[in-house]
């Protein structure tokens, strides 16, 4: 029986093993590490033609070289001059006075991040955000719809560069570390992708900082055993390293022969916003029931909108006369706190899964899908939208100052 069999962390990862005669393959994950280029500083470039080709820096204002604070990134030109993020601006202005030192503009990054984020959605529903330019993609399900896993890499670079003008290194692999080294290694506008048989082989020859979790302290003390590559991390033993490092060390030993099997962490499913109500006596009204449905989209979007949160998943929950309890889901066209927009998806839902006869006694709606909590700001792609969320914002003064009772929406 299958599932007895207990695999080894490498037949694991290595994709098959033998049962007897039989091959049994299993089935790594596809992952794409996103990452744009010089994000804030390619941003200025792209709106001004005179920075391009130009070291250009943002962060604090170096006055002079008398500056204080630090470099929040720099074009890759201004990196040739030894410049870097997190650098105290005074150095960045000693090492190259000539550079442009931009001011960060985080409104319209974030704005952009929103647009680079949107064509993520449109390769793959399974995305990690790490930061404003930066996301794993896991592409599993969805490469075979643009061909292989590097040509879905290459459409998404190229669907970025279309709408932004913004170039994106991209890295592929199987396992996330390799797949974020691999990004970083084609910087910028790279793509690189480590195949399944060759995660090692790329790994071997890198330095141990580049393993997660191995930080300034874990290199010194492997530095000072000689151990200065991947390579002579995973030429030790695992027992050896479990011995040096305890746990760490299993966790070391493992990271070096490239086994990881963390996987593409969508944070959705941790929060969300939802609204319930119980009928007093079981129904089958329908105008009452989308009385109240509409009641508890209005409840959910405004909590939505207090917390600055937009969900892309809507579930309604349905308990029937005898605590018989469904709940069905939909994915919605474009993250949303309106209340409109949850009412009529809901209802959508809600009669999708209604037949006659049904006598309901309880509904209850949830929104959730909100991550990206940078791009939590109300830019709007479109004017509609944008009139929306000016009406929602007189409704939500009208309820804070006279209460929620105060206004209510016609159905
Ligand atoms: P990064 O992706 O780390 O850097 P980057 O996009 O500028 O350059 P790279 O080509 O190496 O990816 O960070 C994204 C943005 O986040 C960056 O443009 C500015 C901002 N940032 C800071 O404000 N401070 C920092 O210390 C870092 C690392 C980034
Ligand atoms: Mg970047």
């Amino acid at each position: 029986m299958l599932r007895h069999v207990r695999l080894t962390m490498a037949e694991h990862f290595y994709g098959s093993f033998f049962i007897g005669d039989a091959k049994v393959v299993t089935k790594r994950p596809v992952i794409i590490h996103a990452d744009l280029d010089a994000f804030f500083a390619a941003v200025e470039q792209r709106d001004d033609p005179r920075l391009r080709g130009r070291p250009v820096v943002i962060g604090a204002d170096p006055k002079g070289g008398k500056g204080r604070g630090v470099v929040s990134t720099c074009s890759y030109e201004a990196r040739r001059f030894g410049i870097h993020s997190a650098m105290p601006i005074s150095q960045a202005y000693r090492l190259c006075p000539q550079a442009a030192f931009l001011p960060a503009n985080g409104r319209k990054y974030r704005t952009v991040s929103k647009d680079v984020f949107k064509i993520f959605y449109d390769f793959t529903p399974h995305i990690e955000p790490i930061s404003i330019d930066e996301a794993f993609l896991d592409i599993s399900g969805s490469y075979h719809l643009f061909g292989s896993p590097r040509d879905t890499g290459m459409r998404l670079k190229k669907a970025i560069y279309e709408k932004t003008q913004l170039t994106i290194s991209v890295g592929i692999s199987s396992v996330k570390m390799v797949a974020k080294i691999a990004s970083d290694f084609c910087k910028p506008d790279g793509l690189l992708e480590v195949k399944e048989g060759r995660v090692f082989e790329f790994l071997k020859p890198l330095a141990i900082e580049r393993l997660w979790g191995v930080g300034s302290k874990t290199k010194r003390s492997l530095n000072l055993q000689g151990i200065k590559i991947i390579g002579d991390l995973a030429a030790l033993s695992l027992p050896v390293l479990q011995e040096r490092y305890g746990e760490r060390g299993q966790h070391l030993y493992y990271l070096a022969h490239g086994i990881d099997f963390r996987t593409v962490q969508e944070e959705d499913d941790v929060k969300s916003v939802s609204h319930e109500h119980t009928f007093d006596r079981d129904t089958d009204d329908k105008e009452e029931i989308l009385k109240n449905m509409l009641h508890l989209s209005e409840k959910v979007s405004r909590r939505l909108r207090r917390a600055d949160l937009k969900g892309r998943t809507l579930t309604v929950k349905i308990r029937l006369k005898g605590f018989r309890t469904f709940t069905r889901a939909c994915t919605l066209a474009e993250r949303t706190n309106f209340t409109d927009t949850i009412y009529k998806e809901a209802k959508k839902v809600f009669f999708n899964f209604y037949k006659k006869g049904y006598k309901i006694r309880l509904i209850g709606v949830r929104v959730s899908n909100f991550h990206i909590p940078y791009m939590q700001d109300s830019l709007f792609s479109n004017e509609g939208d944008k009139k929306l969320e000016q009406i929602h914002k007189v409704v939500d003064r009208i309820k804070d100052k006279y209460g929620e009772r105060a206004i209510h929406r016609a159905k």
